[in-house]
Formats: C-alpha cells, sequence, structure tokens
C-alpha cells in the first residue's frame, strides 16, 4: 500500500492507494489524519500499517486519483531528516575531484562505517511540487536523489523518495562546511508518497531515475538503480540508530546514485523530477533561499 497526504483540504488527511484505488483512511477514522498516526496505530496494536490500514479501508470514502493527484502533499512530517553519504561508486568519485581532500571519501566508501549526517528539522523539509533551495552563498549546487527509509521508533516502516539537494562548492571548499553544504531552508524534500515495506518488492533492487529541466528543455537524464549501493538500508539504519535514541518518525537518506557532470549547477526555476519503481515521482523547482 501506498500512503499519501492530503493538502490543501479544509481538515489534514491520510489517504492510502492501492493500484488505482484510492481510499481516505481520515474519513474511516479521523484519529488517523497523518501517516504518524497510522504507525503508532500499528505500533500499539502489534499489526503492520498495511493491516491498520486494510481494517479502515471497508469504511473509507473512495477518492478519484485525480483528486489525490490535485491534492498531494508531504506524505510525512519527520522530526529529524539524516542522511548517509557515499554509499554509491559514482558519489566517491565526484567527491573525490571536488575537494582537496581526497582520500577522506575513499576511506568511507571503504570502510564497514557509514558516513552519517544530520540533514533536515521537518521545517527544512519540502513536499512533492514544492520549491526546493539552493544557497544564496553558493555556487554550485545538485540535487541528490536518493531512496529514503521511513523510520517508525527505529523501524523501518516504508520508502519514499528523497532529495538531498547540496552545495557542491562549499563542501569541496572543505569537508568541515558540510553542515552548511547541506542543512539551509527547504534544503531536502520527500515524497510523493511512503510504501510500505510490503509493497517495495526489494529496496536493493529499484531503478531510480532522475530528469532536470530548465525552460522546457532536458539539461539531465539518468537512470541506474539501487543495486549499485555498496551498503544494505538495514546495516545503514543500525549504524543510525547506534547509541543514538532517534525521534518517534525519522527519515534516512541512503546516498545519492546520480551526480550530474560539473559544468551542471541548478538554477532558481529548474524542475527536477526524480523516479523510484515501486514508490512514484518526487518533482519540485528551485528557488535561491
Ligand atoms: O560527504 C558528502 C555527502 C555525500 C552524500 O550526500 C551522498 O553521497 O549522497
Ligand atoms: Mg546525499
Amino acid at each position: 500500500m501506498r500512503y499519501h497526504a492530503l493538502a490543501g483540504t479544509e481538515r489534514s488527511a491520510l489517504a492510502a492507494s492501492d493500484g488505482d484505488d484510492v481510499y481516505d483512511l481520515t474519513s474511516a477514522n479521523p484519529n488517523v489524519e497523518t501517516f504518524s498516526d497510522l504507525a503508532r496505530a500499528a505500533n500499539i496494536t502489534e499489526q503492520t500499517i498495511d493491516d491498520v490500514a486494510e481494517g479502515l479501508i471497508d469504511d473509507a470514502e473512495r477518492l478519484s486519483s485525480d483528486y489525490l493527484d490535485e491534492r498531494i502533499g508531504r506524505p510525512v512530517a519527520p522530526d529529524e531528516v539524516w542522511a548517509t553519504g557515499v554509499t554509491y561508486h559514482i558519489s566517491e568519485q565526484a567527491r573525490e575531484a571536488e575537494s582537496g581532500t581526497p582520500d577522506v571519501y575513499l576511506d568511507v566508501y571503504e570502510g564497514d562505517r557509514p558516513e552519517i549526517f544530520f540533514k533536515a528539522t521537518e521545517s527544512r523539509t519540502v513536499g512533492p511540487r514544492e520549491t526546493v533551495g539552493v544557497r544564496g552563498d553558493s555556487t554550485w549546487d545538485v540535487p541528490e536523489p536518493e531512496l529514503a527509509v521511513v523510520l517508525y521508533r527505529g523501524e523501518i516502516v516504508g520508502y519514499t523518495v528523497g532529495n538531498d539537494v547540496s552545495s557542491r562548492s562549499i563542501e569541496g571548499e572543505n569537508p568541515l562546511y558540510l553542515p552548511q553544504a547541506k542543512i539551509y531552508d527547504r534544503c531536502c524534500s520527500i515524497g510523493p508518497c511512503v510504501a510500505s515495506t510490503e509493497s517495495v518488492s526489494d529496496p536493493h533492487g529499484l531503478e531510480m531515475s532522475m530528469r532536470i529541466e530548465r525552460d522546457g528543455t532536458v539539461l539531465y537524464e539518468e537512470s541506474t538503480s539501487t543495486s549499485e549501493m555498496v551498503k544494505s538500508c538495514e546495516e545503514l539504519v543500525s549504524y543510525f540508530t547506534r547509541h543514538n535514541v532517534v525521534p518517534e518518525m525519522a527519515v534516512l537518506l541512503t546516498g545519492t546514485a546520480l551526480v550530474p557532470d560539473e559544468g551542471f549547477t541548478l538554477e532558481p526555476g529548474d524542475h527536477i523530477g526524480i523516479e523510484i519503481d515501486d514508490i512514484g515521482v518526487l518533482e519540485n523547482t528551485v528557488t535561491t533561499v
């Protein structure tokens, strides 16, 4: 099952979709307004999220897919977003090329302990069709399409698409500037839905693609597979939750696998579309913050 937030309605609501069928779960139980409410109910009743949703569907209003499409919002409000890095060879090579201290990236790519960093709060995280930010003091900015793991109390409950928008000029100047390259207004996007663990066939075998358009011209279009990831989602989550009491609702980005050529930098108005199999397409336009 896939879970979507309905935005722009007079009340917040959670929808579930299964193929072409869309249900307003909040109409069946007004206490289930968000994905966090559903995850909490599943945790308390010791059921899966899909089991709780299936129990609500009989009493839920049916929605058209057009209605859902017009109102799609950020599918989950994460207390914290964290990210892992250099989990794909292409990312390791790009960081080596841009940095005056290339060895740190190779060491992490080859090492057991992954790079894990704080990425965003809820207030810095946008949803589908909202604008993502590039910093006004940065000269080289890129989207980073990433498979994102959704965690309830540290356990994987689903997957979404994430965009770890980043300043390569600031990170490239000095790795100690990483927090400034990564954390700022509108630096992260997630969506369009949370796909439950049951609905993602194999998180390590998903096709992922990204397309960047400027004034209707496609500037970048590439695809890859999460099978290229050097670590598993479970390993990344295990390091993330080690000696670290994580909040009730967290999202962990699993690293970028698609890197535009060095001459490319995002500009305001650019349109970014990131698609991951079994989850969907996350679309955003760019603004300067
Ligand atoms: O060390 C830099 C960040 C790496 C990253 O964000 C990625 O590989 O996706
Ligand atoms: Mg990244």
